[in-house]
């Protein structure tokens, strides 16, 4: 039977040329499958003569077997290329170096506070810090800011449950090392602090840094030369011109602003005062025997002023392209 031999070689031939399985299940239908043409020969099977319908059906059977062969190893073949095709696609080259994980920077502000601290730290003072949840009385009390002061009204600051609030300033931390240190004192108390406020120069949370110092002959001649040489540093100019202007804080007095030269003209860059007498009596401190004087600046200004920043927002929305660029 010539018709099957041909029959076994057009199936392997057609395997053969099947790029994909369900090409090549298609393709076993039209041999195997119900009305495929090895089917239509078993059918036919019937109508020979009793006498050769063993040896046809032998014969059918070893036809069906090879065709049976050849899917089998076409099936083998197409799975083999298919796990090549992937384990190609997905090869690791182990010999390739290290992508590495990105050098991460310090904020800017984090700058700031660190040359701050420096340069503080290297005349003498420590730094003190304290809770952003503040008491009443620590946050204004002690500071010589009365019940009916303006600085308390709702709209200044946030208060949370139970009467307490976001601090206004770190000068309570001031508050508290006096609580629990004798003087002298001489600390900077660098932190967050919190206002009702919002725009391209305030932002409702901000940090300031102060300083304390308490001791038996702290003049306003000592705060005079401790912040002259604290901004002549912080900004690296040897010739830079601060000026004092008299203000009015209720936690000193005498107070002043505290004005440097920048270009042509003057840029207010802190306040500052003598500490009150009643500010040291509020922590038993006796204001006969020590004295001493207080300051206070924003960090995000002075950091401003210094990487040349022209909006305050930039420090907080945390834009990769921005913070970059300081390190
Ligand atoms: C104690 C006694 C006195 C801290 C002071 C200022 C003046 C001041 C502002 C500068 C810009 C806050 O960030 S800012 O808006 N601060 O003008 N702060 S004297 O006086 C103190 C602190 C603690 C026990």
């Amino acid at each position: 039977m010539q018709e099957l031999e041909q029959l076994v070689n057009a199936a392997g031939a057609e395997f053969a040329a099947c790029d994909d399985s369900a090409a090549l299940e298609n393709a076993k239908a039209r041999y195997l499958g119900k009305s495929g043409s090895l089917t239509e020969q078993l059918k036919n099977l019937g109508k020979l003569a009793a006498a050769e319908r063993a040896a046809a059906g032998a014969r059918i059977n070893e036809a069906k077997s090879a065709i049976e062969a050849a899917l089998t190893a076409r099936r083998e073949a197409l799975s083999q290329a298919r796990l090549a095709a992937q384990l190609a696609a997905e090869a690791l080259d182990v010999t390739l170096p290290g992508r590495g994980l990105g050098t991460g920077g310090l904020h800017p502000l984090s700058r700031a506070l660190e040359r701050l601290t420096a340069i503080f730290a290297s005349m003498g003072f420590s730094v003190a810090e304290g809770p952003e949840i503040e008491d009443d009385f620590h946050n204004f009390t002690a500071l010589n800011t009365p019940e009916n002061h303006p600085a308390r009204s709702m709209h200044d600051t946030f208060y949370v449950e139970g009467g307490r609030l976001l601090r206004t300033h770190t000068s309570p931390v001031q508050i508290r090392f006096m609580e629990e240190h004798a003087p002298p004192v001489k600390i900077i108390a660098p932190g967050r602090v919190y206002r009702v406020d919002s725009d391209a120069t305030h932002s409702p949370m901000f940090h300031q840094i102060e300083g304390l110092w308490i001791d038996r002959e702290v003049s306003f001649a000592d705060l005079k030369g401790v912040v002259s040489e604290f901004l002549r540093k912080f900004f690296e100019r040897d010739d830079l011109q601060v000026r004092f202007r008299p203000s009015f804080f209720p936690f000193t007095e005498p107070s002043a602003e505290i004005d440097m030269s920048f270009g042509d003209g003057w840029l207010e860059i802190a306040g500052s005062g003598q500490v009150h007498p009643n500010v040291l009596k509020q922590v038993g401190i006796d204001p006969q025997v020590w004295q001493g004087f207080a300051f206070g600046m924003g960090l995000e200004r002075i950091a401003m002023l210094r990487y040349g920043i022209s909006d305050l927002r930039l420090f907080f929305e945390n834009d990769l392209r921005f913070l970059r660029q300081f390190n």
